[in-house]
């Protein structure tokens, strides 16, 4: 049976800049979708842009345009920044497209047809920037627990019947561990509904940027359940029969922050229960990044812009800043001097330098093509045989999200490699023993090879290049390729090497 994989980040809300922030999940989800890709799954990556609310409803009559003329300009910004990361998402969803409005309003005629909805009156605490209701004793002084402003409302809505979802949330959630991840935040998700759950507000009337709610002229749809939807609709639903239907869903990973953990693992799952559709089978809520300290907001002028990252640090190198310097799950803190740090140690200096080194000896001393190696001794299988059984622990960590582990571990295997030159000392054999030397070289290059296959998702285009520089062919970069059957050919002709990762000099 083909093997497939459906992940999704959150759909970002348009009146923002794109940040790092937004950034950074969806580099996670980007990495992780490449492996996927390479270890032979169907990929489909989803992101996209959440386009309705009284959030950007207000941003759009701010900027004195209509909303739909405002997100069709701003949703851009998403796309130009997935470009510029080298992002390999397969589909862009907008909240404002056709087929994504046919799904919401398929999902709450289900809702209402299985008597979840019914129609009421709210009064309470709204929060236009996050988009959520609270009550009295929810405010922390008189804000939402985010900070952010809250306004009185009284209207009259509809009400998803969310309080009778305890107690089956509770058992899905016993039922599938790693549902909710990581630990620590499942914990959290778990007390939160023990301590009761509220029925929920899912419909508007006092603005009209946002979908119609079926047969009620007078209601949108509350932005988060039209909002939550998109992950079905990019699903194919609600062609509930189609191929695409039933190879998609249930996705099998929804990448969110940890602030919007809440509404993926309390309202949506419970939203799909109450649909009678299948639930997705896993939550990540990874952590938050601040700015040399300070919690990262426009107010305080202190937004990471991915642009200036990519221009100052290079694109590849961003990347890997990003997934290897924070444990995935923790919150991080951005600071230049890590950045530099970690490119001039780990890139420059431990794979950069190897690369550099093993390639361009080759070039000046083996004719510029892939040695042949006599035979191996023990210390040249110890090593090849590290290279090749990464893939084993890589996959492992993959799947659990901990991207930081996956970096960590391929690093052990540069630093091992490293280790091995020195012992081996191949350019002091070139006049003693040359057999040993084309074996040594030999031996580094597979395992160069090895490194560069295993690490194409964090940094497609550095390891292409070094892929490039090694002679490997482009349909030998796969993880069927790791050991024997990817081999070098010995004598296959190298072009001239070029540094991958120079060093970072402040200018
Ligand atoms: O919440 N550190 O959209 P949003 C880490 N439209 N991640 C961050 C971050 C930071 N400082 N700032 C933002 C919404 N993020 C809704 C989602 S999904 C059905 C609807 C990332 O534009 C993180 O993934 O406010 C967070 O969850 C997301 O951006 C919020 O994006």
């Amino acid at each position: 049976m083909e093997k497939t994989f459906y992940i999704t980040t959150p759909i970002y809300y348009v009146n923002d800049v794109p940040h790092i922030g937004h950034a950074y999940t969806t580099l996670a989800c980007d990495a992780l979708a490449r492996f996927k890709r390479l270890d032979g799954f169907n990929v489909h990556f989803l992101t996209g842009t959440d386009e309705h609310g009284q959030k950007v409803e207000k941003a759009a009559a701010d900027a004195g345009i209509s909303a739909q003329d405002f997100t069709d300009k701003v949703s851009q910004n998403f796309r130009d920044l997935a470009v510029a990361m080298n992002f390999s998402n397969d589909d862009f969803i907008r909240t404002t497209e056709p087929r994504h409005i046919v799904a919401a309003q398929e999902i709450w005629r289900r809702l209402l047809a299985s008597g979840h909805i019914y129609l009421d009156k709210y009064a309470g605490w709204y929060s236009v920037r996050d988009e959520g209701f609270f009550t009295e004793s929810e405010l922390v002084d008189g804000k939402a627990p985010s900070g952010a402003p809250v306004e009185w409302v009284e209207e009259a809505s509809y009400f998803f019947d969310l309080s009778k979802w305890q107690q089956p949330l509770l058992d899905f959630y016993a039922a599938h561990p790693d549902f909710i991840l990581p630990e620590t935040r499942r914990n959290e998700v778990i007390s939160f509904v023990s301590g009761g759950l509220r029925d929920l507000s899912v419909s508007r009337t006092s603005f009209n940027w946002g979908i119609d709610v079926p047969d009620d002229a007078d209601h949108i749809m509350y932005v988060w359940l039209d909002a939550l939807t998109n992950y079905i609709t990019a699903a194919g639903f609600p062609d509930i029969t189609s191929d695409t239907y039933q190879t998609r869903w249930p996705a099998d990973l929804h990448m969110v922050g940890k602030d919007i953990l809440r509404f993926h693992a309390v309202y949506w799952p419970a939203f799909l229960m109450a649909a009678d559709l299948p639930l997705p089978k896993r939550v990540f809520a990874h952590g938050w990044w601040t700015n040399e300290g300070e919690k990262i907001s426009k107010s305080l002028g202190n937004v990471i812009d991915p642009y200036v990252l990519i221009e100052t640090y290079g694109l590849d190198a961003t990347r890997y800043f990003l997934l290897r310097e924070v444990p995935f799950g923790n919150d991080g803190d951005f600071s230049s001097q890590a950045m530099i740090n970690r490119i001039n140690a780990d890139l420059a200096n431990d794979l950069g330098n190897l690369a550099q080194r093993v390639l361009s000896f080759v070039g000046k001393h083996c004719g510029a093509a892939v040695p042949t190696p006599g035979t191996l001794n023990a210390a040249d299988h110890a090593l090849l045989a590290r290279a090749e059984s990464l893939i084993t622990r890589l996959r492992y960590h993959y799947d659990a999200q901990a991207f930081h582990r996956v970096l960590e571990e391929t690093w052990e295997v540069v630093g091992a490699a490293n280790r091995y030159v020195d012992e081996q000392a191949p350019w002091s054999l070139r006049k003693t023993d040359p057999e040993r030397m084309a074996t040594v070289l030999y031996t580094l290059m597979e395992v160069l090879r090895h490194l560069a296959v295993v690490t194409q998702p964090v940094m497609p285009q550095a390891m292409a290049s070094l892929l490039d520089q090694l002679a490997v062919p482009a349909s030998a970069r796969t993880f069927t390729d790791i050991g024997a059957a990817g081999a070098l050919a010995a004598g296959a002709a190298l072009p001239q090497p070029v540094g991958i990762f120079p060093r970072y000099v402040a200018a």
